[in-house]
């Protein structure tokens, strides 16, 4: 792994509870972690629960017994590190967004592909798509059980960025970053969006807004020096599906009072679904073809064994959390790698969320001209 703050932790857990809840075709060594202060990557090591401790990434998946490499790393290293891992013949997680430009996205797609006529695996750390009950709404959607979908409505919201006097940290650089709110928050909820639906963004009208456009630099305290911030703080863009539902998306980090609020719906002929991810072990399903004096939402508590994941936790009503996410994908890219499949999401899935988003962008800048999102 190469990166250990807060992603890294998350899949670390992941790694090391697979194997000790599902059956795998493939066991998880935790090897390596990987990061620039040698004092800090060996307390991560040990706190994580990796073997080694290294501080030169090239050096790490040079070594003949890694043939895995998580990138937890921010957005700026994403392409380096999974094209380096790729061609030197290593299967590749990597977190979200894929990359921080098209271009750069582009050349990683291409690397996986290479890499895929040799047998590895590429993914991409869309986690929520490991939700339970997210990936239960998928199922009931590829079953018809909503019929033809007409809506898809996603908001992502969280306040961390409430306060102006938060620093400027690497998540509010461009260079960093790639983009502020949108990358972040707005790439998951466009691929959520896509997957629940089976059907790709066609084409988008956006806004977007940074609202505190300074920040003081990291360690400098009140009155001390400020810096620019160079991504937004907040998107809301809409569009239509190649299906023909139509979709509306809505994130930001400074919605006061939201934390980690994933929410979505969506509405179809035969019925809607709606998720909120801080009830996460909650879908409400509308079947719209029972009788009118009955029909309404109800709640589906989503921990049944027969439900997505569930057959290897706990008993119905236990539930499952956040984390939870990030061992169901170290178990599906394990099943790929083992079995010689395309990994689901994958790079070329990556690249296709990068080419909304750079829609978005540019739609922004356009006062909200509808941009078509760009393809192969
Ligand atoms: C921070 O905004 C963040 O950690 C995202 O980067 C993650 O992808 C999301 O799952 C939670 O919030």
């Amino acid at each position: 792994m190469v990166g250990y703050a807060f992603m890294g932790a998350a899949h670390s857990q992941g790694w090391r509870t697979v194997g000790r809840v599902f059956e795998l075709p493939l066991t998880p060594v935790m090897t390596a972690v990987c990061g620039r202060d040698a004092d800090a990557v060996r307390a991560a090591a040990g706190r994580l629960g990796w073997t080694a401790a290294e501080t030169d990434w090239r050096e790490m998946i040079a070594r003949d017994d890694i043939q895995l490499v998580d990138i937890c790393t921010p957005g700026e290293s994403h392409a380096e590190i999974a094209v380096a891992a790729l061609d030197a013949g290593k299967h590749v997680l990597c977190e979200k967004p894929l990359a921080n430009s098209v271009d750069e996205a582009e050349e990683m797609a291409a690397a996986a592909r290479r890499a895929r006529e040799r047998g590895q695996s590429a993914m991409v750390g869309f986690n929520y798509r490991r939700t339970p009950a997210l990936a239960f709404a998928r199922r009931m959607v590829a079953e018809g059980r909503l019929g033809e979908l007409r809506h898809v409505r996603v908001s992502y919201l969280q306040d961390w960025l409430v306060d102006p006097a938060f620093p400027l940290a690497w998540r509010l650089r461009r260079e960093a970053a790639g983009s502020g709110a949108l990358g972040d928050l707005g790439a998951h909820a466009v691929d959520i969006a896509q997957h629940l639906a089976g059907s790709p963004l066609a084409g988008v009208s956006a806004q977007t807004e940074t609202f505190v456009t300074e920040r003081p630099l990291p360690g400098e305290g009140a009155g001390g020096a400020v810096g620019p911030v160079t991504v937004d703080d907040a998107a809301i863009f809409n569009g239509r599906l190649t299906s023909g539902a139509l979709a509306s998306f809505e994130v930001s980090r400074v919605a006061a009072g939201r934390k980690n609020a994933l929410r979505v719906e969506l509405n179809g002929t035969l019925g809607s679904v709606e998720f909120d991810l801080e009830r996460l072990n909650e879908l409400h399903f509308h079947d719209h073809t029972d009788s009118a004096e009955e029909s309404g939402f109800r709640r589906i508590l989503v921990t049944e064994s027969e439900h997505p994941y569930l057959e290897a936790w706990w008993p119905p009503g236990h539930g499952l959390g956040y984390e939870h996410t990030f061992v169901h994908q170290a178990r599906d890219l394990l099943y790929a790698i083992a079995t010689g499949t395309d990994p689901e999401p994958s790079f070329a899935d990556g690249l296709q969320v990068q080419r909304v988003l750079a829609a978005v962008e540019e739609s922004a800048a356009k006062h909200s001209a509808y941009i078509a999102v760009g393809g192969d």
